[in-house]
């Protein structure tokens, strides 16, 4: 029997704060809730699924490098890095592996600061204004890329 593929879920700063402040822009869910969701999609989808947030720059590039050789995809929520990071780019662009970046708000919508994504030049695909369910399509994808008989 194949193993079991391995995915890195990565969100980036203050998606900690998720579910206890702005539920207005972000919704009500907690980022444990998020991470418990997504362990439990990516079991049912074939997956094994480690998530991580931090609000430091270099500890995502660092999860980022690591998931070289011992994953098989990423799912990314960058946070604000999405628009400023060249680090977090140049990680993803290196490792090489199949990356799906979800944003919980429609980014396009807002903002102008917020409609340049640096991460989105390197992903296989983005996923934005969905809230949560952005997290669980993103795993569905790589499933279907990692596991080809997933089905929905
Ligand atoms: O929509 C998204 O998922 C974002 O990546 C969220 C980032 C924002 O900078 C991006 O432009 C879009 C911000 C995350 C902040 O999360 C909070 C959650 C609760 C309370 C305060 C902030």
């Amino acid at each position: 029997m194949a193993a079991t593929p391995k995915v890195l879920v990565l969100n980036g700063p203050n998606l900690n704060m998720l579910g206890l402040r702005e539920p207005a822009v972000y919704g009500r869910t907690t980022l444990k809730e998020i991470e418990e969701a997504c362990v439990a999609d990516g079991k049912r989808l074939g997956l094994a699924v480690t998530c991580h947030q931090s609000n430091h720059e270099g500890e995502l590039v660092t999860w980022i490098q690591q998931a070289r050789g011992t994953a098989g995809g990423i799912v990314i929520n960058p946070g604000a890095y999405t628009h400023t990071s060249i680090a977090i780019h140049d990680a993803l662009a290196a490792v090489e592996l199949p990356t799906i970046e979800v944003h919980l708000s429609n980014i396009h919508k807002r903002e102008s600061f917020r409609h340049l994504s640096y991460v989105s030049k390197v992903a296989t695909g983005v996923i934005a204004g969905l809230g949560v369910q952005g997290y669980l399509l993103a795993l569905l994808a790589l499933a279907e890329r990692l596991n080809p008989t997933t089905e929905a």
